[in-house]
């Protein structure tokens, strides 16, 4: 399963600033604790744990003009965007360990910044329950953890939409380079934004009827060599059932099995080459359970396999 000789490393950024449920901020070290590090290295990586960012503090106040801690979130995500692009200017492959989704605006930002200058095609795939598709105007909460999306789509403040400065000016991303997977909780003015803006969606209705095999195949199509391959997983993604230490849980989610095909079939895509790990909130999680899960199919996203047939000999059930 050598899959990459690009060594890795891990960010952690220790804040729950975004976020409506307190607890996201001990992220970074329960991934450490579930052998986030050592179940990487069993697959031959090289891995450089680079500790935690530091940012300021939870005020933990109401919000303001839309947004609850706006400058907190602002300068959370400058600091993760100064080393997620420094990773990428090293040639590692970063992995942000959140935190709430809110930090996913300054790892993607980084991301696209670097790709435009590298001149790589990008390519993101957004893991979750929620579509994190809000404005200030559409928000019922103001948490920012629920806006990111559209932020990096140049919906939101100034202060966030420009993170990337991206060459052109423009935002750091566009909708058709997005493909949403798992999504079964979106606000009502947030869908109809959604809609309007094209964004691709396999919702958990389209993974019920058509499976994942083929939700994955149509998320993955089109990558290439010169594509850059940016995973969000957002662990309210995974169904509660399985995965309770997260902040907003949604009944519906993907299955354990389901969960690993996916990441399985993003590793079989060779493009990996960014990823944030978000949302997972120890305080509300049993004996790390939903810690040590996420490392299991973050080591599947990296090429872990349990095949027992060789794919190219033709054992096995064929599937095409
Ligand atoms: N859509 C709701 C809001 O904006 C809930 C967002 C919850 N977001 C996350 N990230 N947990 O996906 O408040
Ligand atoms: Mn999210
Ligand atoms: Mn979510
Ligand atoms: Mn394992």
């Amino acid at each position: 399963a050598l899959r990459s000789a690009q060594p890795t490393s891990l960010i952690g950024a220790p804040t729950d600033i975004g976020a409506g449920t307190r607890g996201a901020s001990m992220g970074p070290e329960a991934l450490r604790v579930a052998g986030l590090q050592a179940a990487l290295e069993s697959h031959g990586l090289q891995v450089f744990d680079r500790g935690n960012l530091s940012g300021p503090a939870n005020p933990w106040q109401p919000p303001m003009d839309g947004y609850r801690h706006l400058p907190e979130v602002v300068e959370w995500n400058q600091r993760v965007f100064d080393a997620v692009y420094a990773e990428l200017q090293l040639g590692h492959l970063p992995i942000l360990l959140g935190g709430d989704h809110c930090l996913g605006l300054g790892s993607i930002s980084a991301v696209a910044r670097h790709c435009a200058e590298v001149g790589k095609k990008l390519r993101v795939l957004w893991l979750d329950a929620h579509a994190d598709f809000n404005t200030s105007a559409l928000t019922p909460s103001g948490n920012v953890h629920g806006m990111p999306v559209a932020c990096l789509c140049g919906f939101g403040p100034e202060a966030l939409t420009g993170l990337a400065r991206m060459p052109g000016g423009g935002p750091a991303l566009h909708p058709s380079q997005i493909r949403q997977i798992g999504i079964r909780s979106v606000d009502a003015g947030e869908k109809r934004f959604v809609h309007e803006q094209g964004l691709e969606v396999f919702d958990m209705r389209y993974i019920d009827e058509v499976g994942m095999r083929q939700t994955m195949q149509q998320a993955l199509a089109g990558l290439d060599a010169h594509t850059h391959l940016h995973v969000s997983f957002d662990v309210d993604f995974l169904d509660p059932d399985i995965a309770p230490g997260v902040g907003t849980t949604v009944p519906g989610g993907p299955t354990y099995r389901e969960a690993q095909l996916c990441m399985e079939m993003i590793a079989d895509s060779g493009r990996l080459a960014s990823l944030d790990i978000v949302e997972l909130n120890p305080a509300l999680d049993v004996r790390n359970r939903t810690a040590v899960l996420a490392v299991d199919l973050v080591e599947s996203l990296f090429g872990k396999s349990t095949l027992m047939r060789v794919p190219s000999h033709g054992q096995g059930p064929t599937l095409s």
